[in-house]
């Protein structure tokens, strides 16, 4: 493909309650994927042939099975008893109103403590208290320890939520209802979110020579900007979601997305974003439908919105993060029923559902914004498995990797992958596309979206037809 960076979903020891992010022990391989010393052969051929490797970073929590939270919970005198957020309550009830993301409260009652702990995400995964600094020390150290390895950065998960507002107060209800979320506003951008990220790049980062991108959903232009300021020293950059739902819409509503809106992002930040800041570009990743079934699932505009895409995304300013998949052009699965589905979030949701409606509208529903459209298997073949096993793989592949697979695509030279590859080639072979200006024309022309790329005497210029039916000169 040309790409030089592999990011990697967790590959840690986890019970797998969602998917990896649920950490039991942070020094060790999952058994699925096999052994550390598999993982330092990847690491050393990935550098052999002059590529990169980051690692997902996940510290705002772990999973119950850690044996941080063990000690915690068990052992009244152990050092491990305050890592976690714990929390009394004497009617009850759990001691706020925050929900998880993945349904229900976000508090689990333990009567070994006759304390509740708090959980944003899954019940199994534990949100960590970085108020307390041995916890953040051991944080470092195990930072450190992968970073000796020798790994080049990390992705840092949910990294903006490891700060809670003292004293947990009770989220906003307007808030919380707006959101579908409770209690968000009292960690999504906390008070000491600043302090603790210098403090942890100081202690880790800054001693190597690595990158990070944090994932921190809702922070938006300004805080992102804060986030990323090179002179502030906090993150390389960030994953910022705005642009990935049209304004008033929510993953899990059944739309067609407006390539017009992306437009506007993408001119927003380019021009405003700053100088000293650096932006992503994606459209996609393991917590997403397939944006070409979100903007238009009808099969005939398949390959020229893969290719509009991959257009925009190659073209633009910033560093594409391409997911897995999005160089085949792959789209939504097609799961017709609740067994097939595998996320602890599609699974809480169509439970929750299913006490206001009935059965197949809380499919319809979780079908919209399921993460599971995602993580279908890579599709290397037309053949078993599309092959990416021979034994039954662990979710459903998608029906269509006999037309659309890795193999197939790579020997037809209009495939979106040989696209893929073409646009990469040309981004590296030169730096206009990289560190030219972005310079929008036209932008007040609907469904058309062009810009130069300029960068001394050269000068790229991109066309996009945003729309279904053909445009002359305009
Ligand atoms: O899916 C979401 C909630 O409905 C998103 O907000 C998502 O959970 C959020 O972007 C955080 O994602 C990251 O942390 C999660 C994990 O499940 C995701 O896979 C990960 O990317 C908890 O670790």
């Amino acid at each position: 493909m040309g790409v030089d960076i592999i990011w990697l979903s967790p590959v840690y020891d986890s019970p797998n309650d969602d998917n990896g992010y649920d950490i039991r022990d942070y020094q060790k391989i999952m058994d699925d994927f096999g052994t550390m010393e598999d993982f330092d052969r990847l690491l050393e051929q990935v550098h052999s042939r002059g590529m990169k490797l980051i690692m997902d970073l996940v510290i705002n929590h772990t999973s119950d099975e850690h044996h941080w939270f063990q000690e915690s919970l068990n052992n009244p005198n152990s050092p491990y008893r305050d890592y976690y957020l714990w929390k009394k309550s004497s009617d009850g009830n759990p001691p706020n109103n925050w929900t998880s993301f993945f349904s229900g409260s976000a508090w689990n009652y333990y009567e070994k403590r006759d304390e509740w702990a708090l959980h944003l995400f899954s019940k199994k995964q534990m949100d960590l208290n970085w108020e307390n600094e041995n916890l953040r020390a051991d944080i470092y150290k195990m930072i450190n320890w992968w970073l000796d390895k020798g790994i080049d950065g990390f992705r840092l998960d949910v990294i903006n939520y490891i700060s809670k507002q003292q004293g947990l107060p009770d989220g906003n209800e307007s808030i919380g209802k707006m959101m579908g979320y409770f209690g968000i506003e009292h960690y999504f951008y906390g008070p000491r979110l600043h302090e603790y990220l210098r403090e942890m790049r100081q202690e880790t980062f800054d001693n190597y020579d690595v990158f990070t991108v944090g994932e921190t959903p809702g922070t938006g232009m300004e805080m992102s900007r804060l986030l990323t300021s090179e002179y502030r020293k906090e993150l390389n950059m960030v994953f910022s979601f705005d642009h990935l739902e049209n304004p008033g819409k929510v993953r899990f509503d059944d739309y067609r997305y407006d390539l017009n809106y992306l437009k506007e992002y993408l001119i927003n930040w380019t021009e405003n974003y700053g100088n000293d800041c650096w932006m992503t570009l994606f459209f996609e990743n393991h917590d997403n439908p397939r944006m070409i079934s979100k903007i238009n699932p009808n099969p005939e505009y398949r390959n020229v919105l893969g290719k509009l895409l991959a257009m925009i995304q190659l073209t633009s300013k910033g560093t594409p993060f391409i997911y897995q998949g999005q160089e085949l052009g792959m789209v939504n699965a097609s799961f017709d029923s609740i067994s097939q589905f595998r996320d602890v979030e599609s699974i809480n949701l169509y439970n929750e559902l299913l006490s206001e409606t009935n059965s197949s509208d809380a499919l319809k529903k979780v079908l919209c914004g399921s993460r599971d459209h995602a993580r279908t298997p890579v599709q290397w073949t037309s053949g078993m498995n599309a092959g990416f096993s021979s034994a039954e793989p662990w979710i459903r592949i998608n029906e269509d990797y006999r037309e659309y697979n890795i193999e197939d695509q790579l020997k037809s030279p209009l495939s979106i992958i040989n696209f893929y590859k073409s646009l990469i080639a040309i981004r590296k072979s030169n730096h206009t596309l990289i560190d030219g200006d972005f310079i929008p024309v036209k932008e007040k022309i609907k469904n058309i979206f062009c810009y130069y790329r300029i960068l001394g005497k050269e000068k790229y210029y991109v066309e996009l037809n945003l729309s279904e039916t053909q445009k002359s000169d305009q």
